[in-house]
Formats: structure tokens, sequence, C-alpha cells
């Protein structure tokens, strides 16, 4: 009988330290954004992101997220960036425009930079489903986002690593400590 493969497990563990992460979130519907995004900084935070290591960059809807977040993954500072919005269904078809748009370009952004970017845009017909996703009835997609991200992170780290075998290691700018670039 042929022996078992063991397969190596390739996973990323859920610890921000040591991690910088970006986030861009959407003024639009800010009664929503504005409870995904404190969410997602309290994720960040339990898992041991540092102060000083999250920053967060405000545009005016979610059609602005992919720009901004080319523009942040360009900067070469972070491990991971959140991009956190939140379109609601109106009368007409520009909803079907906003949110293709703002998924198209956030994954153009990952694929093109080859930074992770959490997708945190809660496309809803109404507002209470909205409500439901940022604290009530279905949790709170920010927070989800906050774990995806550091995910994420620790994950693209172990590929960069394993895949080049030329990972280098740097100090943090402010913190002094260790870390694979
Ligand atoms: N932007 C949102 O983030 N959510 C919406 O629900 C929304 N609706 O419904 O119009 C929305 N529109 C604005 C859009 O994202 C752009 O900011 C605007 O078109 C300027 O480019």
């Amino acid at each position: 009988m042929a022996e078992r493969l063991k397969a190596e497990k390739i996973g990323g563990e859920l610890s921000g330290s040591g991690l910088r992460f970006g986030i861009v979130v959407s003024r639009f519907n800010s009664f929503i954004t504005d409870r995904l995004l404190a969410a997602a900084v309290d994720a960040l935070e339990r898992a041991g992101a540092a102060d000083g290591d999250v920053d967060v960059a405000h545009v005016p809807g979610a059609f602005e997220l992919p720009l901004a977040a080319k523009k942040m993954a360009a900067t070469g500072r972070y491990d991971a960036l959140i991009a956190i919005g939140c379109v609601l269904r109106g009368a007409t078809s520009h909803y079907d425009y906003v949110c293709s748009e703002t998924a198209r370009g956030l994954q153009l952004a990952q694929m093109d930079s080859g930074l992770p970017i959490i997708f945190c845009v809660l496309t809803c017909d109404t507002l209470e489903q909205a409500i439901d996703r940022a604290g009530l009835k279905s949790g709170n997609k920010g927070f989800e986002a906050g774990l995806a991200a550091i995910e994420m992170a620790q994950l693209s780290r172990k590929l960069r690593g394993s895949a080049t075998g030329s990972s280098t290691v740097v100090a943090h700018a402010k913190t002094g400590k260790a870390r694979r670039k």
C-alpha cells in the first residue's frame, strides 16, 4: 500500500505584532462605515498590532477606494490593507456600477501590487441589512476584515520567504524591531 503524502501546511497566524496596516474607509454611509472601521481597528489591536502601526485614510465614497488603496500599497509601508465601504441599493442602476467597479478596482490593486487588500465593502439592498453586518445580528464584518488582514499579511510573509528564498531582515523604522522584507 502506498504511503500517505505528508503535505506541509502553510498558514498565517493571527498575530498582528510587528505588522503595519493601512485602512482606507469611505465617508459615504458613515453611520455604517464608522462602525466597520472601529471593529477592524479593534481586531488589529487585540491581535497585537502596535499603536502607530495602523494608518487610516478617508475617501468620499466606495468608488474612490481602489485608487486610494493602490496609492497606499505603492508606499511600501504596509503588510496588508483593508478597504471599508457600504453601498446601499437605490432606485437607479448607480448601485451596480459602484459595486462592480469598487470590487474590480480593489482586486486589480491587490493583484498589481501583490499586497493583500481585504474587501470590507458591504453591498446591501437595505439599511437594515447593513446594520446587521456592522455590529448587530450578523456580527461585524469590520472585525472579520481585521482578522483576514492579519492572516493574509502573515501568510504573504511566509510565501515571500519560501518562494524566493531571499527575504531580508530589516529594522522597523520606529521600533527598531527586526522584521522580514
Ligand atoms: N458611495 C458609497 O460608498 N455608497 C453608496 O451607497 C453610494 N451610492 O449609493 O451612491 C455611493 N456613491 C458615491 C460613489 O461611491 C462616489 O463617491 C461618487 O460617485 C463620486 O465618484
